[in-house]
């Protein structure tokens, strides 16, 4: 277990008077022990308990080998794995649960009364989550760096011989070269009309003059995630177009200059928002503002105008406001921003300004 990690989880307990939490969210379980366990459809739990008797219930077919510095207890494949967790929990207690837990197992913990009720345990963890350490801050900055790469090398194979879906393959290709461990997510790459969609998937579209190209893009390194967006014009903008791109551009620019420690993230969602409106968009920005961003490429934690919670020192999300008009064309620009003391550090360095390519 990291210790120092595992401490702060426990202390949020405590201020939160729970006594016992289930984690099983993997990117929870690396967070907390630095060891990744993918054991599909079978239950792996991390119970944390508040005296101090914490266990690592894992099924016999996925075999951990290294002292974890937590108690393991095993369960075979044919064994009720939550049968044997309810042998461990305190029945009288009230028991956290991961928001990510499937069903199946909640339901049967219900049934065999394993707490005396059951809460969502997991904005305990989650909101530490957002708050990087030192290492966790290195470790985002390295994956954006090779994200900053791997956008200029994919750039430079803009043309009209390749579809979305080859761009995508190539940037794997990419990423390999670079050192990273692979995508963050299934890239974007949208050309044309295409990229009015903002969730749009890599077809066999190819490139036509005057179409915006959308590349939405993110790799892991070292189990952290990069993501960021990049809108370019094929040959040609038109006047509409352009000014489109501009007015997302300074969205972009006005929420990272919003970021700092004390604001709420509904105040940066609120500074690209407003932007957009007063151009006369408001209705074509369909999406929040941003995410956060870490071990998983969506952590907990937007930047939207529900978002009343205080942006703090070490947390990290995206910036990515977008205009999309359906038909015709979509701009989205997209970067990451670490919270300093005072600000912020904005992780992807790649120019943003306008671009005509081909
Ligand atoms: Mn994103």
């Amino acid at each position: 277990m990291i210790l120092e990690r595992l401490e702060k989880v426990l202390k949020a307990m405590e201020k939160e008077r729970l006594a016992q939490l289930l984690i099983s969210d993997p990117s929870s379980i690396f967070y907390l022990t630095g060891k990744w366990i993918h054991p599909g459809e079978r239950m792996l739990v991390l119970y944390l308990n508040a005296n101090g008797n914490h266990k690592l219930f894992i099924n016999e077919l996925f075999p951990v080998y290294e002292d974890l510095g937590v108690e393991k207890v095993w369960f075979t494949d044919i064994q009720d794995s939550v049968e044997v967790l309810a042998n461990y929990v305190e029945k009288e207690k009230v028991i956290g649960i991961d928001k990510n837990w499937p069903s199946r197992f909640l339901i049967r913990l219900m049934e065999l009364k394993g707490g005396s009720a059951f809460i969502n345990g997991s904005k305990i963890i989650d909101k530490i989550r957002m708050r990087k350490d030192e290492k966790e801050q290195d470790l985002m900055r390295e994956a954006s760096k090779l994200n900053d790469k791997g956008i200029e090398k994919l750039m430079a194979l803009i043309s009209n011989k390749y579809d979305e879906k080859k761009m995508g393959q190539m940037l794997l290709d990419i990423y390999e070269e670079l050192g990273a461990d692979g995508f963050s997510f299934d890239p974007i790459v949208a050309y044309g009309a295409n990229a009015a969609d903002p969730h749009h998937s890599p077809d066999g579209s190819t490139l036509k003059e005057g179409d915006s190209i959308i590349m939405d893009i993110g790799c892991v390194k070292n189990s952290y995630c990069s993501d960021m967006t990049r809108t370019v014009f094929y040959k040609t903008a038109s006047e509409k177009a352009k000014e489109i791109y501009n007015i997302v551009l300074e969205a972009n620019k006005k929420a990272i200059a919003a970021v700092k420690p004390g604001v709420r993230f509904c105040d940066i969602d609120a500074a690209a928002r407003n932007h957009i409106e007063a151009a006369g968009y408001g209705k074509y920005f369909t999406h929040r503002t941003g995410h956060a961003i870490g071990i998983d490429v969506h952590d907990f934690g937007d930047v939207s105008s529900a978002n009343t919670d205080v942006v703090e020192p070490g947390m990290c999300f995206s910036i990515e406001p977008g205009i999309y008009l359906t038909g015709e064309v979509g701009v989205r620009i997209e970067d990451l921003v670490l919270v300093t003391e005072d600000g912020c550090e904005v992780l992807n360095q790649y120019d943003k300004e306008l671009k005509i390519i081909g």
